[in-house]
């Protein structure tokens, strides 16, 4: 069945400054946790990456050229502060000002986020955002940039809070590399959450024109056999840590009662405890009903069964097959069934959990104002022939997504845009360069882009705005 998105809904593309810039160590950038911990785990870095740094307007003439309306770009903290506080880096500010030039130049509106994964290692070693200063530094950095980027309308302060507590506390696959420690990432959750409410305070109450969020990873969680008790309480307990817990602090001002009990059962069986201070609910209840957007950035769904043996999580980084695990004690285990596909790095396909997280999002936090989804599209291990790629696979992803988009906005969801991730192919952070994303392939010795058989259909969909 033919259907169609509306006019004034935004197709755009998404990037992130350490997965797309390289010249990590060029014009005065500060180090970043990541530096040394690919060097360490990895067999890949971020240099050259894309070469955004240098690339950009061929990269913004692309859009320009192929119907991208918007771009998702993220500011390297260190680039600004290569300290993460303190003396300002003037040649980072300068950088950024040329690219949203360019930007404005090509007709391509910027939506900007402050963090994506990249904290200062300055910071980062004194704990990231367990330690309470890095949210003051946080603040700090955003305040500035607030009033330095005119030029930006669209802001968001953090990309994907979940993920990174996950990646950092319990999968171990981001820095620091500590897994399985819940209190961690609870803790890591709230006071990001924090950081995120006394931005927007801070946005808001010095009065800036424009318009401010937050992005969340929100993968979908069901159970497994959804007549078995246990079952969904592995799937609510599940989605507790990945989403509501953030969307409780986003759109609640508070962990519902709900919420909670499940982090105190978690925390009571694993151990440590989560500090929340007074203060804290006041910033959050100040700031529920100031968000101007949410962004949804949505991969996959899960299905859990209860699981009560040891933890353990083995991460597939190297796009083999089935060669991921995922169970934690008390919590549950990922299990899939047969039928749903699959990605060749596991993640389930699935797009009705878009729906359903959409429509999670109406019914739960009612004071949303418009969704966009900051992030969705497919890793393949693409293949370069005759200077395209013929990514049908890819295509097929996308429409399959903007179908239930195009349903949500029909049951009344606002949903204001669409960003692929990602626009050109960049490195993926615990997966490397084999896994592309993009709409140009990038030959990342050349740096030359060649638009995928996926670049011409989006310019297409972009003049029609038709998905077959
Ligand atoms: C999101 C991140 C992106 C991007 C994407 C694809 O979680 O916001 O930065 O990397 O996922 O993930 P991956 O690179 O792990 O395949």
């Amino acid at each position: 069945m033919r259907k169609q998105l509306p006019k004034d809904f935004l197709l755009g593309g998404a990037t992130a400054a350490y997965q797309a810039e390289g010249a990590t160590n060029v014009d005065g950038k500060g180090a970043v946790a990541w530096d040394q911990f690919l060097a360490d785990n990895y067999w890949f870095k971020a240099d050259p990456a894309s070469d955004f740094y240098h690339q950009y307007p061929m990269d913004l003439a692309l859009c320009e050229e192929f119907g991208v309306q918007a771009l998702r770009i993220s500011i390297a903290w260190s680039r600004i502060f290569p300290l993460g506080k303190g003396e300002v880096n003037p040649k980072g500010v300068d950088f950024y000002h040329r690219l949203f030039t360019e930007c404005r130049k090509r007709g391509v509106e910027p939506f900007v986020t402050l963090h994506h994964f990249d904290t200062p290692e300055a910071l980062h070693s004194q704990g990231d955002f367990l330690n309470r200063e890095t949210i003051d530094h946080f603040v700090d950095y955003a305040t500035f940039c607030f009033q330095e980027f005119s030029e930006v309308t669209y802001w968001t302060t953090f990309n994907e809070i979940g993920p990174i507590g996950d990646g950092q506390y319990l999968i171990g696959k981001f820095p620091p590399g500590i897994q399985y420690n819940l209190a961690k990432l609870f803790q890591s959750h709230h006071n990001m959450m924090v950081a995120h409410a006394r931005a927007v305070l801070q946005y808001k109450q010095a009065g800036h024109p424009g318009q401010i969020g937050v992005v969340h990873a929100l993968p979908t969680k069901y159970p497994y056999d959804p007549s078995n008790p246990e079952d969904v309480r592995a799937a609510e307990l599940e989605d507790i840590i990945h989403n509501k817990f953030i969307l409780d602090a986003t759109y609640l001002g508070h962990y519902s009662p709900g919420t909670w009990e499940g982090v105190q059962e978690l925390l009571d069986l694993h151990g440590g405890q989560v500090e929340i201070l007074p203060a804290d609910f006041e910033i959050l209840e100040a700031a529920k009903d100031l968000n101007d957007f949410l962004g949804i950035n949505y991969y996959m769904s899960d299905w859990m069964q209860a699981y009560d043996g040891e933890t353990a999580i083995v991460h597939n980084g190297t796009g083999q097959k089935g060669s991921s695990s995922y169970q934690i004690r008390g919590v549950g285990r990922r299990q899939a069934p047969e039928s749903i596909p699959k990605t060749d790095w596991d993640w389930i396909i699935y797009p009705q959990g878009l729906y359903d997280q959409i429509m999670r999002v109406m019914r739960d936090y009612p004071n949303y104002k418009k969704i966009y989804i900051t992030e969705n599209g497919l890793g393949y291990k693409d293949e370069l022939r005759d200077d395209t790629v013929q990514d049908g696979y890819r295509i097929d992803y996308i429409r399959q997504h903007l179908a239930v988009v195009a349903d949500a906005i029909a049951d009344g969801a606002q949903v204001k845009g669409y960003f692929l991730w990602s626009l050109m192919d960049v490195f993926s952070w615990s997966n490397g360069y084999d896994k592309r994303y993009g709409l140009f392939y990038v030959d990342f010795e050349t740096q030359q882009r060649y638009p995928k058989q996926s670049a011409y259909w989006y310019q297409q969909l972009s003049k029609e705005r038709w998905i077959d």
